[in-house]
Order: structure tokens, then sequence, then C-alpha cells
């Protein structure tokens, strides 16, 4: 594997950072979970521009233009030889010194693995899944605003501790209200009599991508979708539930809290999205092979 660091290209054993980057010290940094299909790199504008708004929102400047950028995101996923796979991309602060001071880094790095993707099993799909809320509830967006990819992802680890101790894959948090904000690493959607909803930002969402691309397919397939505030009660009580993110795509949820969620199997518009989902995936992105 040939990984990418501030313009140059390791080997996978000499790929290093180091040990006073406020990355790793502090969590001073933002990130990007990029998906590659069938040679070609998806919603790569997307992705670069959230990347650019989380530094903007911690003041952190990020040394490469947007263009530049994502030639270097493409240019990895073919050293790598990838057609289908994921990539990370992390900014950090840098190294600095071991105040947190981000003033005294010297400057951002940048860093792009390009590799393959740990997919949920199939069954997964074909059945759905069982999610409980967990009692962490989600960042206040006055305090860590979730709409920050940020490198300090302990909230969202938290809960999917909880999660797994309760026997699940994913967790729905609560924000500080407690109306639903999102998964550990999947934003949420619900179906009640063929009307689309998903917790606004404000909730405590991430602006997901996958969640953008979702809520564009249902409106061209000509449904409504609302950005409101939603309850467990509302979870219980939908006729479908999925969640979306670029490692998930579309997964169904079949239960919630015990609660059989529809007839307790995928939904059939949940089903309809996925399709539309994987046919854009297959045909849309950047190329990477000229
Ligand atoms: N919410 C959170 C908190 C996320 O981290 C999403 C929603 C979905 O966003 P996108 O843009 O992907 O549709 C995410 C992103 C992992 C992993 O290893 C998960 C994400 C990103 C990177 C890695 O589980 N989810």
């Amino acid at each position: 594997m040939k990984i990418y660091i501030d313009g140059r290209y390791y080997d996978e054993k000499s790929a290093k950072i180091s040990v006073f980057d406020h990355g790793l010290l502090y969590g001073d940094g933002v990130f990007e979970g990029i998906r590659a299909y069938n040679g070609r790199v998806f919603k790569l504008k997307e992705h670069i521009d959230r990347l650019f708004c989380s530094a903007k929102a911690i003041l952190l400047e990020v040394p490469m233009s947007r263009e530049d950028l994502g030639k270097a995101v493409v240019e990895t996923c073919r050293r790598n030889r990838l057609k289908d796979g994921y990539v990370r991309l992390v900014l950090t602060r840098g190294k600095g010194t071991l105040g947190l001071n981000p003033n005294k880094c010297e400057r951002p790095s940048i860093i792009i693995i390009a590799g393959k993707i740990q997919l949920y099993p199939e069954e997964y799909y074909r059945k759905g899944l069982e999610i409980v809320t967990v009692p962490t509830t989600r960042n206040l967006h006055s305090a860590l605003n979730p709409a920050i990819k940020s490198l300090n992802y302990l909230n969202n680890i938290l809960a999917k501790i909880e999660a797994n101790q309760a026997g699940c894959e994913e967790a729905i948090m609560l924000n500080a209200e407690g109306y639903v904000a999102e998964c550990t690493g999947d934003n949420i959607f619900l179906i009640q009599n063929r009307r689309i909803f998903t917790p606004p930002l404000a909730a405590g969402a991430l602006y997901g991508i996958t969640r953008g691309t979702v809520m564009d397919l249902a409106r061209s397939a000509g449904l409504e979708v609302f950005e409101s505030n939603l309850t467990r009660y509302d979870v219980f009580n939908a006729d479908e539930c999925f969640l979306t993110g670029t490692g998930a795509e579309i997964v169904p949820v079949v239960k919630v809290d015990g609660r059989v969620i529809g007839n307790g199997k995928p939904g059939s518009l949940t089903t309809t999205l996925t399709k539309s989902y994987h046919s854009l995936t297959n045909s849309t992105g950047e190329p990477i092979y000229a």
C-alpha cells in the first residue's frame, strides 16, 4: 500500500507521523471517509468541500487548494490500483509542543490512505438491523459541533461501545433535548405514509453526503423529504427506518429498543432508494483512470 503524507508517498511500514502531532495528542484535526466504486471516486467534490468546512470551523488552514487535494486523492487511488475501496483523508494540526496551543504547531499535515472497505455483512441488508438508543447523548453544537467531522470521535465511540454492549451494531444518539440526532457513524431516516423524515443538522447530525444524496434521489422520485425534529416515538411508529453513510450506504432498520418497525422487514421504499443509490455509485464519480 502507498500512503500519501504531505505530498510524498510512503510504503505502509514507513508511513509515519510524529508522536507530537496534535491530531494524536488532542484529536485536533478533521477527516473524511470517501468511497471509490467501479474506478471512480464517489462524490469527491462534496467530501473535499466538507473537509474545508470542517477545517474552517476549527481555524485550520488546509495547506492545499481544493483542486490539488482532489487530485491527490485520485492519485493515491491510482497508485494503489484501487477500483472499489475506501479512502481516508486526514488533516491534522501537525507537529506541536506538549501544550494544546495550536499556534505552536509547525504546519498542518495531510494523510491519504486508499484501501479496502470493511463492509457490513450482507445479512444486515437482507434482514435489516436491530439498533438501540444509548445513554450517551450527541455533543452539544455549542460545545463541539457534530457538523465538524473532527478527529475527536469519542462521543461516537462511547455510543458505539454502548450499542455493542447491548448486542447491537449501531446506536441512536439523542441530543441533549432528547430529539433523535443520528447514529454513531450514520445518519437516520424514517418513512411515514411515503413521506421521508430525517433530523436537521441543528439536532446534532453530521451533514452526511449519503444523507444528501438520498434526499436528492427521494425528491427526484417524487417523494417529499422533511428535515424535522424527531423523537423515539416517531421512530417506533415509522413505516420504515434506514441508516445512511459512506461505508454502510443504506441499511434498513427493523427493530429499535425492542419495538418492531413496520412489518419487521426492510421496507419497500428503502429497497427502491437502495437500488437508485447503487446505480448512482456505479455510474458517477471522479474517474481514477483517465
Ligand atoms: N454521521 C456520522 C457521525 C459519521 O461519522 C455519517 C453520519 C455519514 O456521513 P456520510 O458523509 O459518510 O454519508 C458519518 C460518516 C466508520 C466510519 O469507520 C464512519 C463514517 C465515516 C468514516 C468512518 O464507521 N461515517
